[in-house]
């Protein structure tokens, strides 16, 4: 089947060669099974022993459960140990989590804790090598090659899109541009003029780029774009269709997490069945979320993810909180690594609008506090358009002029923009006119079209 694959990959109408690039890895991506499950062994003993060796909080926790690094024989001993949980990151800020200390990084990430601070991340010159190279793999198996234009609209910055697609991107030998996002009008302009053949973009922000291109009169479907791969949020068959319908481009799933790396851990290859998710350096669980019982394969549950080869940030089971379905079946690519089935949620609260991961609590910890503020409000997500539109429901406390309450909405819509990253719309109530709840409050209403 591998040999078909360089040939596969030529899109009907692309008459480019295809240059079998050097990510493109048969010995790695179509190991056996049973040669996979020794090298997850070898990299989880070594990553234990240095969690173990490195991080305290860790040690406890081997200790507690009364297994040492080197006691691990097989896979399955993992489940012998606990889980690590986002709020472990928190309550262990900035570093503590690190195995490697600030002078012996090469950078540092971070995205949206649950509340006022950040969840930290932090590589090696090794660890950003072998992301790179997961990357450069990762669109591989998506259709770019060597040589490709890659016109890159994630964010760039301390969210992980941006430089993870860049770096992965130039290690695969294409020409990135580092567009970030935003201006519109001026990516479609750039996509055009460059002869981008493969975008990334989280997929909301590439259906805004198709009605960009449209309303300039543009027809993107006549770009040189061909391959497309978005992730950073959940999304759907359907929106997938239309993505593909509006850019004329084949739209592929990509996955990742910063505390795990970022972009790359995860991604479809040309047959769209699932994400290979790379065995080589994760270890991925599905367990049922209440109970932590770790599920056969092909049940639904949350997945869990151990890493194998991080120096500065050793992950042991990490609870991804996204909800998913795992299969080894042999995919006809050829590569055998395990596939995730596309992501369905999470099962946490936290919202990830225009691809910026968020908070309940955060938006809250930016209205209590203010003293004509109630400690009552609603967030509304809608799609409007291809993009998401947050609306802010805020009450009153009781006897607030009207001539407040412009510059209470400046406020509250200038604080969320600069602590969180995100723009609403606020609208201000009377006192008493969002709705009480009898038990949990209904905090969020998220009128989104849900993945499928
Ligand atoms: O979103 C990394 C990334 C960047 C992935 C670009 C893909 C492309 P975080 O900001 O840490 O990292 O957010 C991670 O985003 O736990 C999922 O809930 C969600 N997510 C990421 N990719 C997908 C996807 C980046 N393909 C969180 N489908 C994850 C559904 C996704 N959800």
């Amino acid at each position: 089947m591998l040999a078909t694959l360089a040939s596969s990959t030529r899109a009907a109408g692309d008459a480019r060669a295809v240059t079998p690039g050097r990510y493109f890895q048969p010995e790695a991506e179509t190991m056996s099974r049973d040669e996979i499950a020794a090298v997850q062994l070898a990299g989880l003993r070594s990553s234990l022993r240095n969690a173990y060796d490195r991080v305290p909080v860790h040690r406890a926790r081997f200790d507690a459960a009364g297994l040492l690094p080197d006691d691990v024989q097989s896979l399955d001993d993992l489940q012998r140990l606990p889980f690590t949980v986002k709020s472990d990151l928190r309550d262990h800020y900035p570093f503590g989590l690190f195995a490697r200390s600030p002078s012996e990084l090469a950078r540092l990430h971070a995205s949206s804790g649950t509340t006022g601070k950040p969840t930290v991340v932090g590589y090696t010159q090794q660890d950003l090598e072998t992301w790179s190279g997961l990357m450069a793999r990762s669109l591989h198996a998506a259709g770019a090659r060597a040589g490709d234009v890659i016109h890159n609209a994630y964010g760039y910055g301390l969210f992980t899109g941006g430089l993870g697609a860049h770096y992965g991107a130039e290690r695969l030998g294409a020409a990135v541009v580092p567009m970030s996002g935003g201006s519109t009008e001026r990516q479609v302009a750039l996509i055009m003029d460059f002869g981008a053949r493969v975008l990334c973009a989280t997929p909301s922000y590439a259906l805004a780029i198709a009605e960009v291109a449209e309303a300039q009169g543009v027809d993107l479907r006549h770009s040189g774009l061909k391959v497309g791969l978005f992730g950073a949020e959940p999304w759907s068959q359907a929106m997938r269709l239309e993505i593909q319908e509006r850019l004329g481009l084949k739209a592929r799933d990509i996955y990742g997490l910063s505390e795990i790396m970022g972009p790359g851990v995860a991604c479809e290859c040309e047959c769209r069945a699932g994400l290979h998710g790379w065995e080589d350096h994760f270890l991925f669980e599905v367990i049922d979320p209440d109970s932590g019982r770790v599920l056969p394969e092909g049940e639904a549950g949350e997945l869990v993810i151990t890493t194998l080869s991080k120096q500065a940030l050793p992950m042991v089971r990490y609870r991804t909180r996204d909800i998913t379905r795992l299969s080894t079946a042999p995919c006809d690519c050829g590569r055998t690594h395990v596939r995730i089935l596309r992501i369905t949620g999470r099962n946490d609260d936290m919202l990830i609008i225009r691809g910026v991961n968020v908070y309940p609590s955060q938006i809250e910890a930016v209205l209590l506090g203010r003293p004509m503020i109630a400690p009552h409000y609603q967030i509304v997500i809608e799609r409007r358009g291809s993009l998401d539109h947050v609306g802010l429901e805020v009450e009153l406390q009781p006897g607030v002029p009207e001539t407040s309450h412009g510059l209470i909405s400046h406020d509250v819509t200038h604080h969320v923009k600069s602590l969180i990253g995100i723009t609403v719309e606020v609208s201000l109530k009377q006192p008493g006119e969002i709705p009480r709840s009898q038990g949990k409050a209904v905090r969020v209403r998220d009128l989104r079209p849900k993945a499928n």
